[in-house]
């Protein structure tokens, strides 16, 4: 996909398709992943799709990339009993297949539980 065209993410920035909005503000929205891989799967991504994975995003706006990670925190002490996976899939054969950067938080909500 060009990076032009909007990704399924700035359509669900823009409400065009629906999703389960955990958290948003200005720069950053969060959504419960459509297909999870944990018992908490969500997805953080920053609004903007001008950078496609987590390197252009640190090379590009640090600042954005910290504000990620800090709403993956919070969002784990919301919804996981704190402990937490945070991945970036980085290019289709890693198994990225939304070139918007967005970060996996994956975790688990109940005691006993762990992931593989
Ligand atoms: P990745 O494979 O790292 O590019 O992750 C993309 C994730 O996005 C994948 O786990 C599935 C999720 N996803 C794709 N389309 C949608 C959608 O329309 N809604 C939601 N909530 N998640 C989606």
């Amino acid at each position: 996909m060009s990076n032009t065209e909007p990704s399924v993410f700035t359509k669900i920035v823009a409400r065009e398709i629906p999703a389960e909005i955990v958290f948003e503000n200005d720069s950053v929205i969060a959504i419960r992943d459509i297909a999870p891989k944990a018992p908490v799967h969500l997805l953080v991504v920053p609004k903007t799709q001008q950078y496609r994975n987590v390197a252009e995003l640190a090379a590009g706006d640090p600042a954005l990339l910290a504000e990620v990670v800090a709403v993956a925190q919070s969002l784990a002490d919301e919804h996981t009993d704190g402990e937490f996976r945070l991945v970036f899939n980085t290019g289709e054969s890693a198994g990225q297949t939304v070139f918007h950067v967005h970060a996996h938080v994956m975790g688990t909500n109940a005691p006993g539980i762990t992931l593989t």
